[in-house]
């Protein structure tokens, strides 16, 4: 079992540190839905459950944000850090689905 642990934080670090290196903009333009995703599965990992107070009306997208987290409850750590890990796999499929394979960059 704790191996098992140490091997969901280990990917999951792998993950974030895939996204927070990624360029702000490039070929790929993530939805919102999925930053949210993302976003409140890295809350919930790092910070547990939401205990802070909802932002107010003059912060429509720190609301989208405080909601995500919120609607986790009492998600584990752990399963917060799978459920990262498995969305970005999901993200990375969609991606190489969906990119014009005889797109020419040079
Ligand atoms: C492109 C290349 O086009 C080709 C495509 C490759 C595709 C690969 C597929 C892999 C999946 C990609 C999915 C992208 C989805 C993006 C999700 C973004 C969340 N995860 O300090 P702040 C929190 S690439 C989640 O202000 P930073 C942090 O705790 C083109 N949340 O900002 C804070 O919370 P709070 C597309 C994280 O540190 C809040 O975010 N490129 C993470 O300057 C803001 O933090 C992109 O989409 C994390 N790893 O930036 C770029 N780290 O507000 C994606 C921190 O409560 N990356 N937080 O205090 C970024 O936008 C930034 O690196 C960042 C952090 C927002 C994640």
């Amino acid at each position: 079992v704790m191996a098992e642990s140490v091997d969901h934080q280990k990917r999951f670090q792998a993950a974030v540190d895939v996204i927070q290196n990624l360029p702000k903009s490039g070929a790929y333009r993530p939805p919102y839905e999925v930053m949210l995703r993302f976003y409140c599965l890295y809350k919930q990992a790092v910070c547990g459950p939401c205990t802070v107070s909802r932002p107010g009306f003059w912060d429509p997208v720190g609301r989208y944000k405080w909601d995500a987290w919120s609607r986790l409850g009492e998600m584990s750590s752990e399963s917060a850090m799978a459920a990262y890990v498995d969305e970005m796999k999901k993200v990375a499929q969609e991606v190489i689905d969906t990119m014009p394979i005889n797109e020419k960059t040079a």
